[in-house]
């Protein structure tokens, strides 16, 4: 083929193929297609089904499972579940950075702060985006049912991968007047935690 006009003659001879072996071309071209939809297709399914799962597990007696539910990319999410074996009172409940737990609680990190601000309560506008603020037990079990507008189960900052604790102490969102509740809120030692992760 000439390198002038190449592109003319590659136009050509594939118009000249097409018209040929039309099948072969359809089929060529429908089966990657096909392929890609349909496996990318799936995948899109399971991760755009916005629910996750996370249960929380300690060295001591507190344990829990919490589930997460989004009904679109914006949309709020809805926190339900139940977590036991708590001393009765306020209890600070916190997304982390990382799922890692391979030190326990600890190597979770910090309260996940994609957007670099201090540590607040879940109405506030300044607040780490995991800051979901406290649970209440009463008697040793603390029910959850908690809405929020800044998690995401989707997108760049999506909670899924990270992991959940749960505090000995309240937090005081950040109105403690030290420098601690501005990063944690003084809830003190983590009692329970587990990795965030995909549900159907
Ligand atoms: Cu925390
Ligand atoms: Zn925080």
């Amino acid at each position: 083929m000439r390198r002038e006009g190449g592109v003319t003659l590659l136009t050509a001879n594939w118009l000249r193929g097409y018209s040929a072996r039309p099948l072969a071309i359809y089929a060529a071209a429908l089966v990657p297609t096909c392929a890609f939809a349909c496996v990318v297709g799936s995948d899109t399914i399971d991760v755009m089904a916005r629910k996750a799962v996370c249960v929380l597990k300690g060295s001591g007696d507190v344990f829990g499972t919490v589930f997460f539910e989004q009904q679109d990319d914006s949309a709020p999410v809805k926190v339900t579940g139940e977590i036991q074996g708590l001393t009765p009172g306020l209890h600070g409940f916190h997304v982390h950075t990382f799922g890692d737990n391979t030190n326990g609680c600890m190597s979770a990190g910090p309260h996940f702060n994609p957007h670099n601000k201090t540590h607040g309560g879940p109405a506030d506008n300044i607040r780490h985006v995991g800051d979901l603020g406290n649970v209440t037990a009463e008697d040793n079990v603390a029910k959850i049912d908690i809405t929020d507008k800044l998690i995401s189960l989707t997108g760049p900052h999506s909670i899924i991968g990270r992991t959940m604790v749960i505090h000995e102490k309240a937090d005081d969102l950040g109105k403690g007047g030290d420098d601690e509740s501005l990063k944690t809120g003084n809830a003190g030692g983590r009692l329970a935690c587990g990795v965030i992760g995909i549900a159907q």
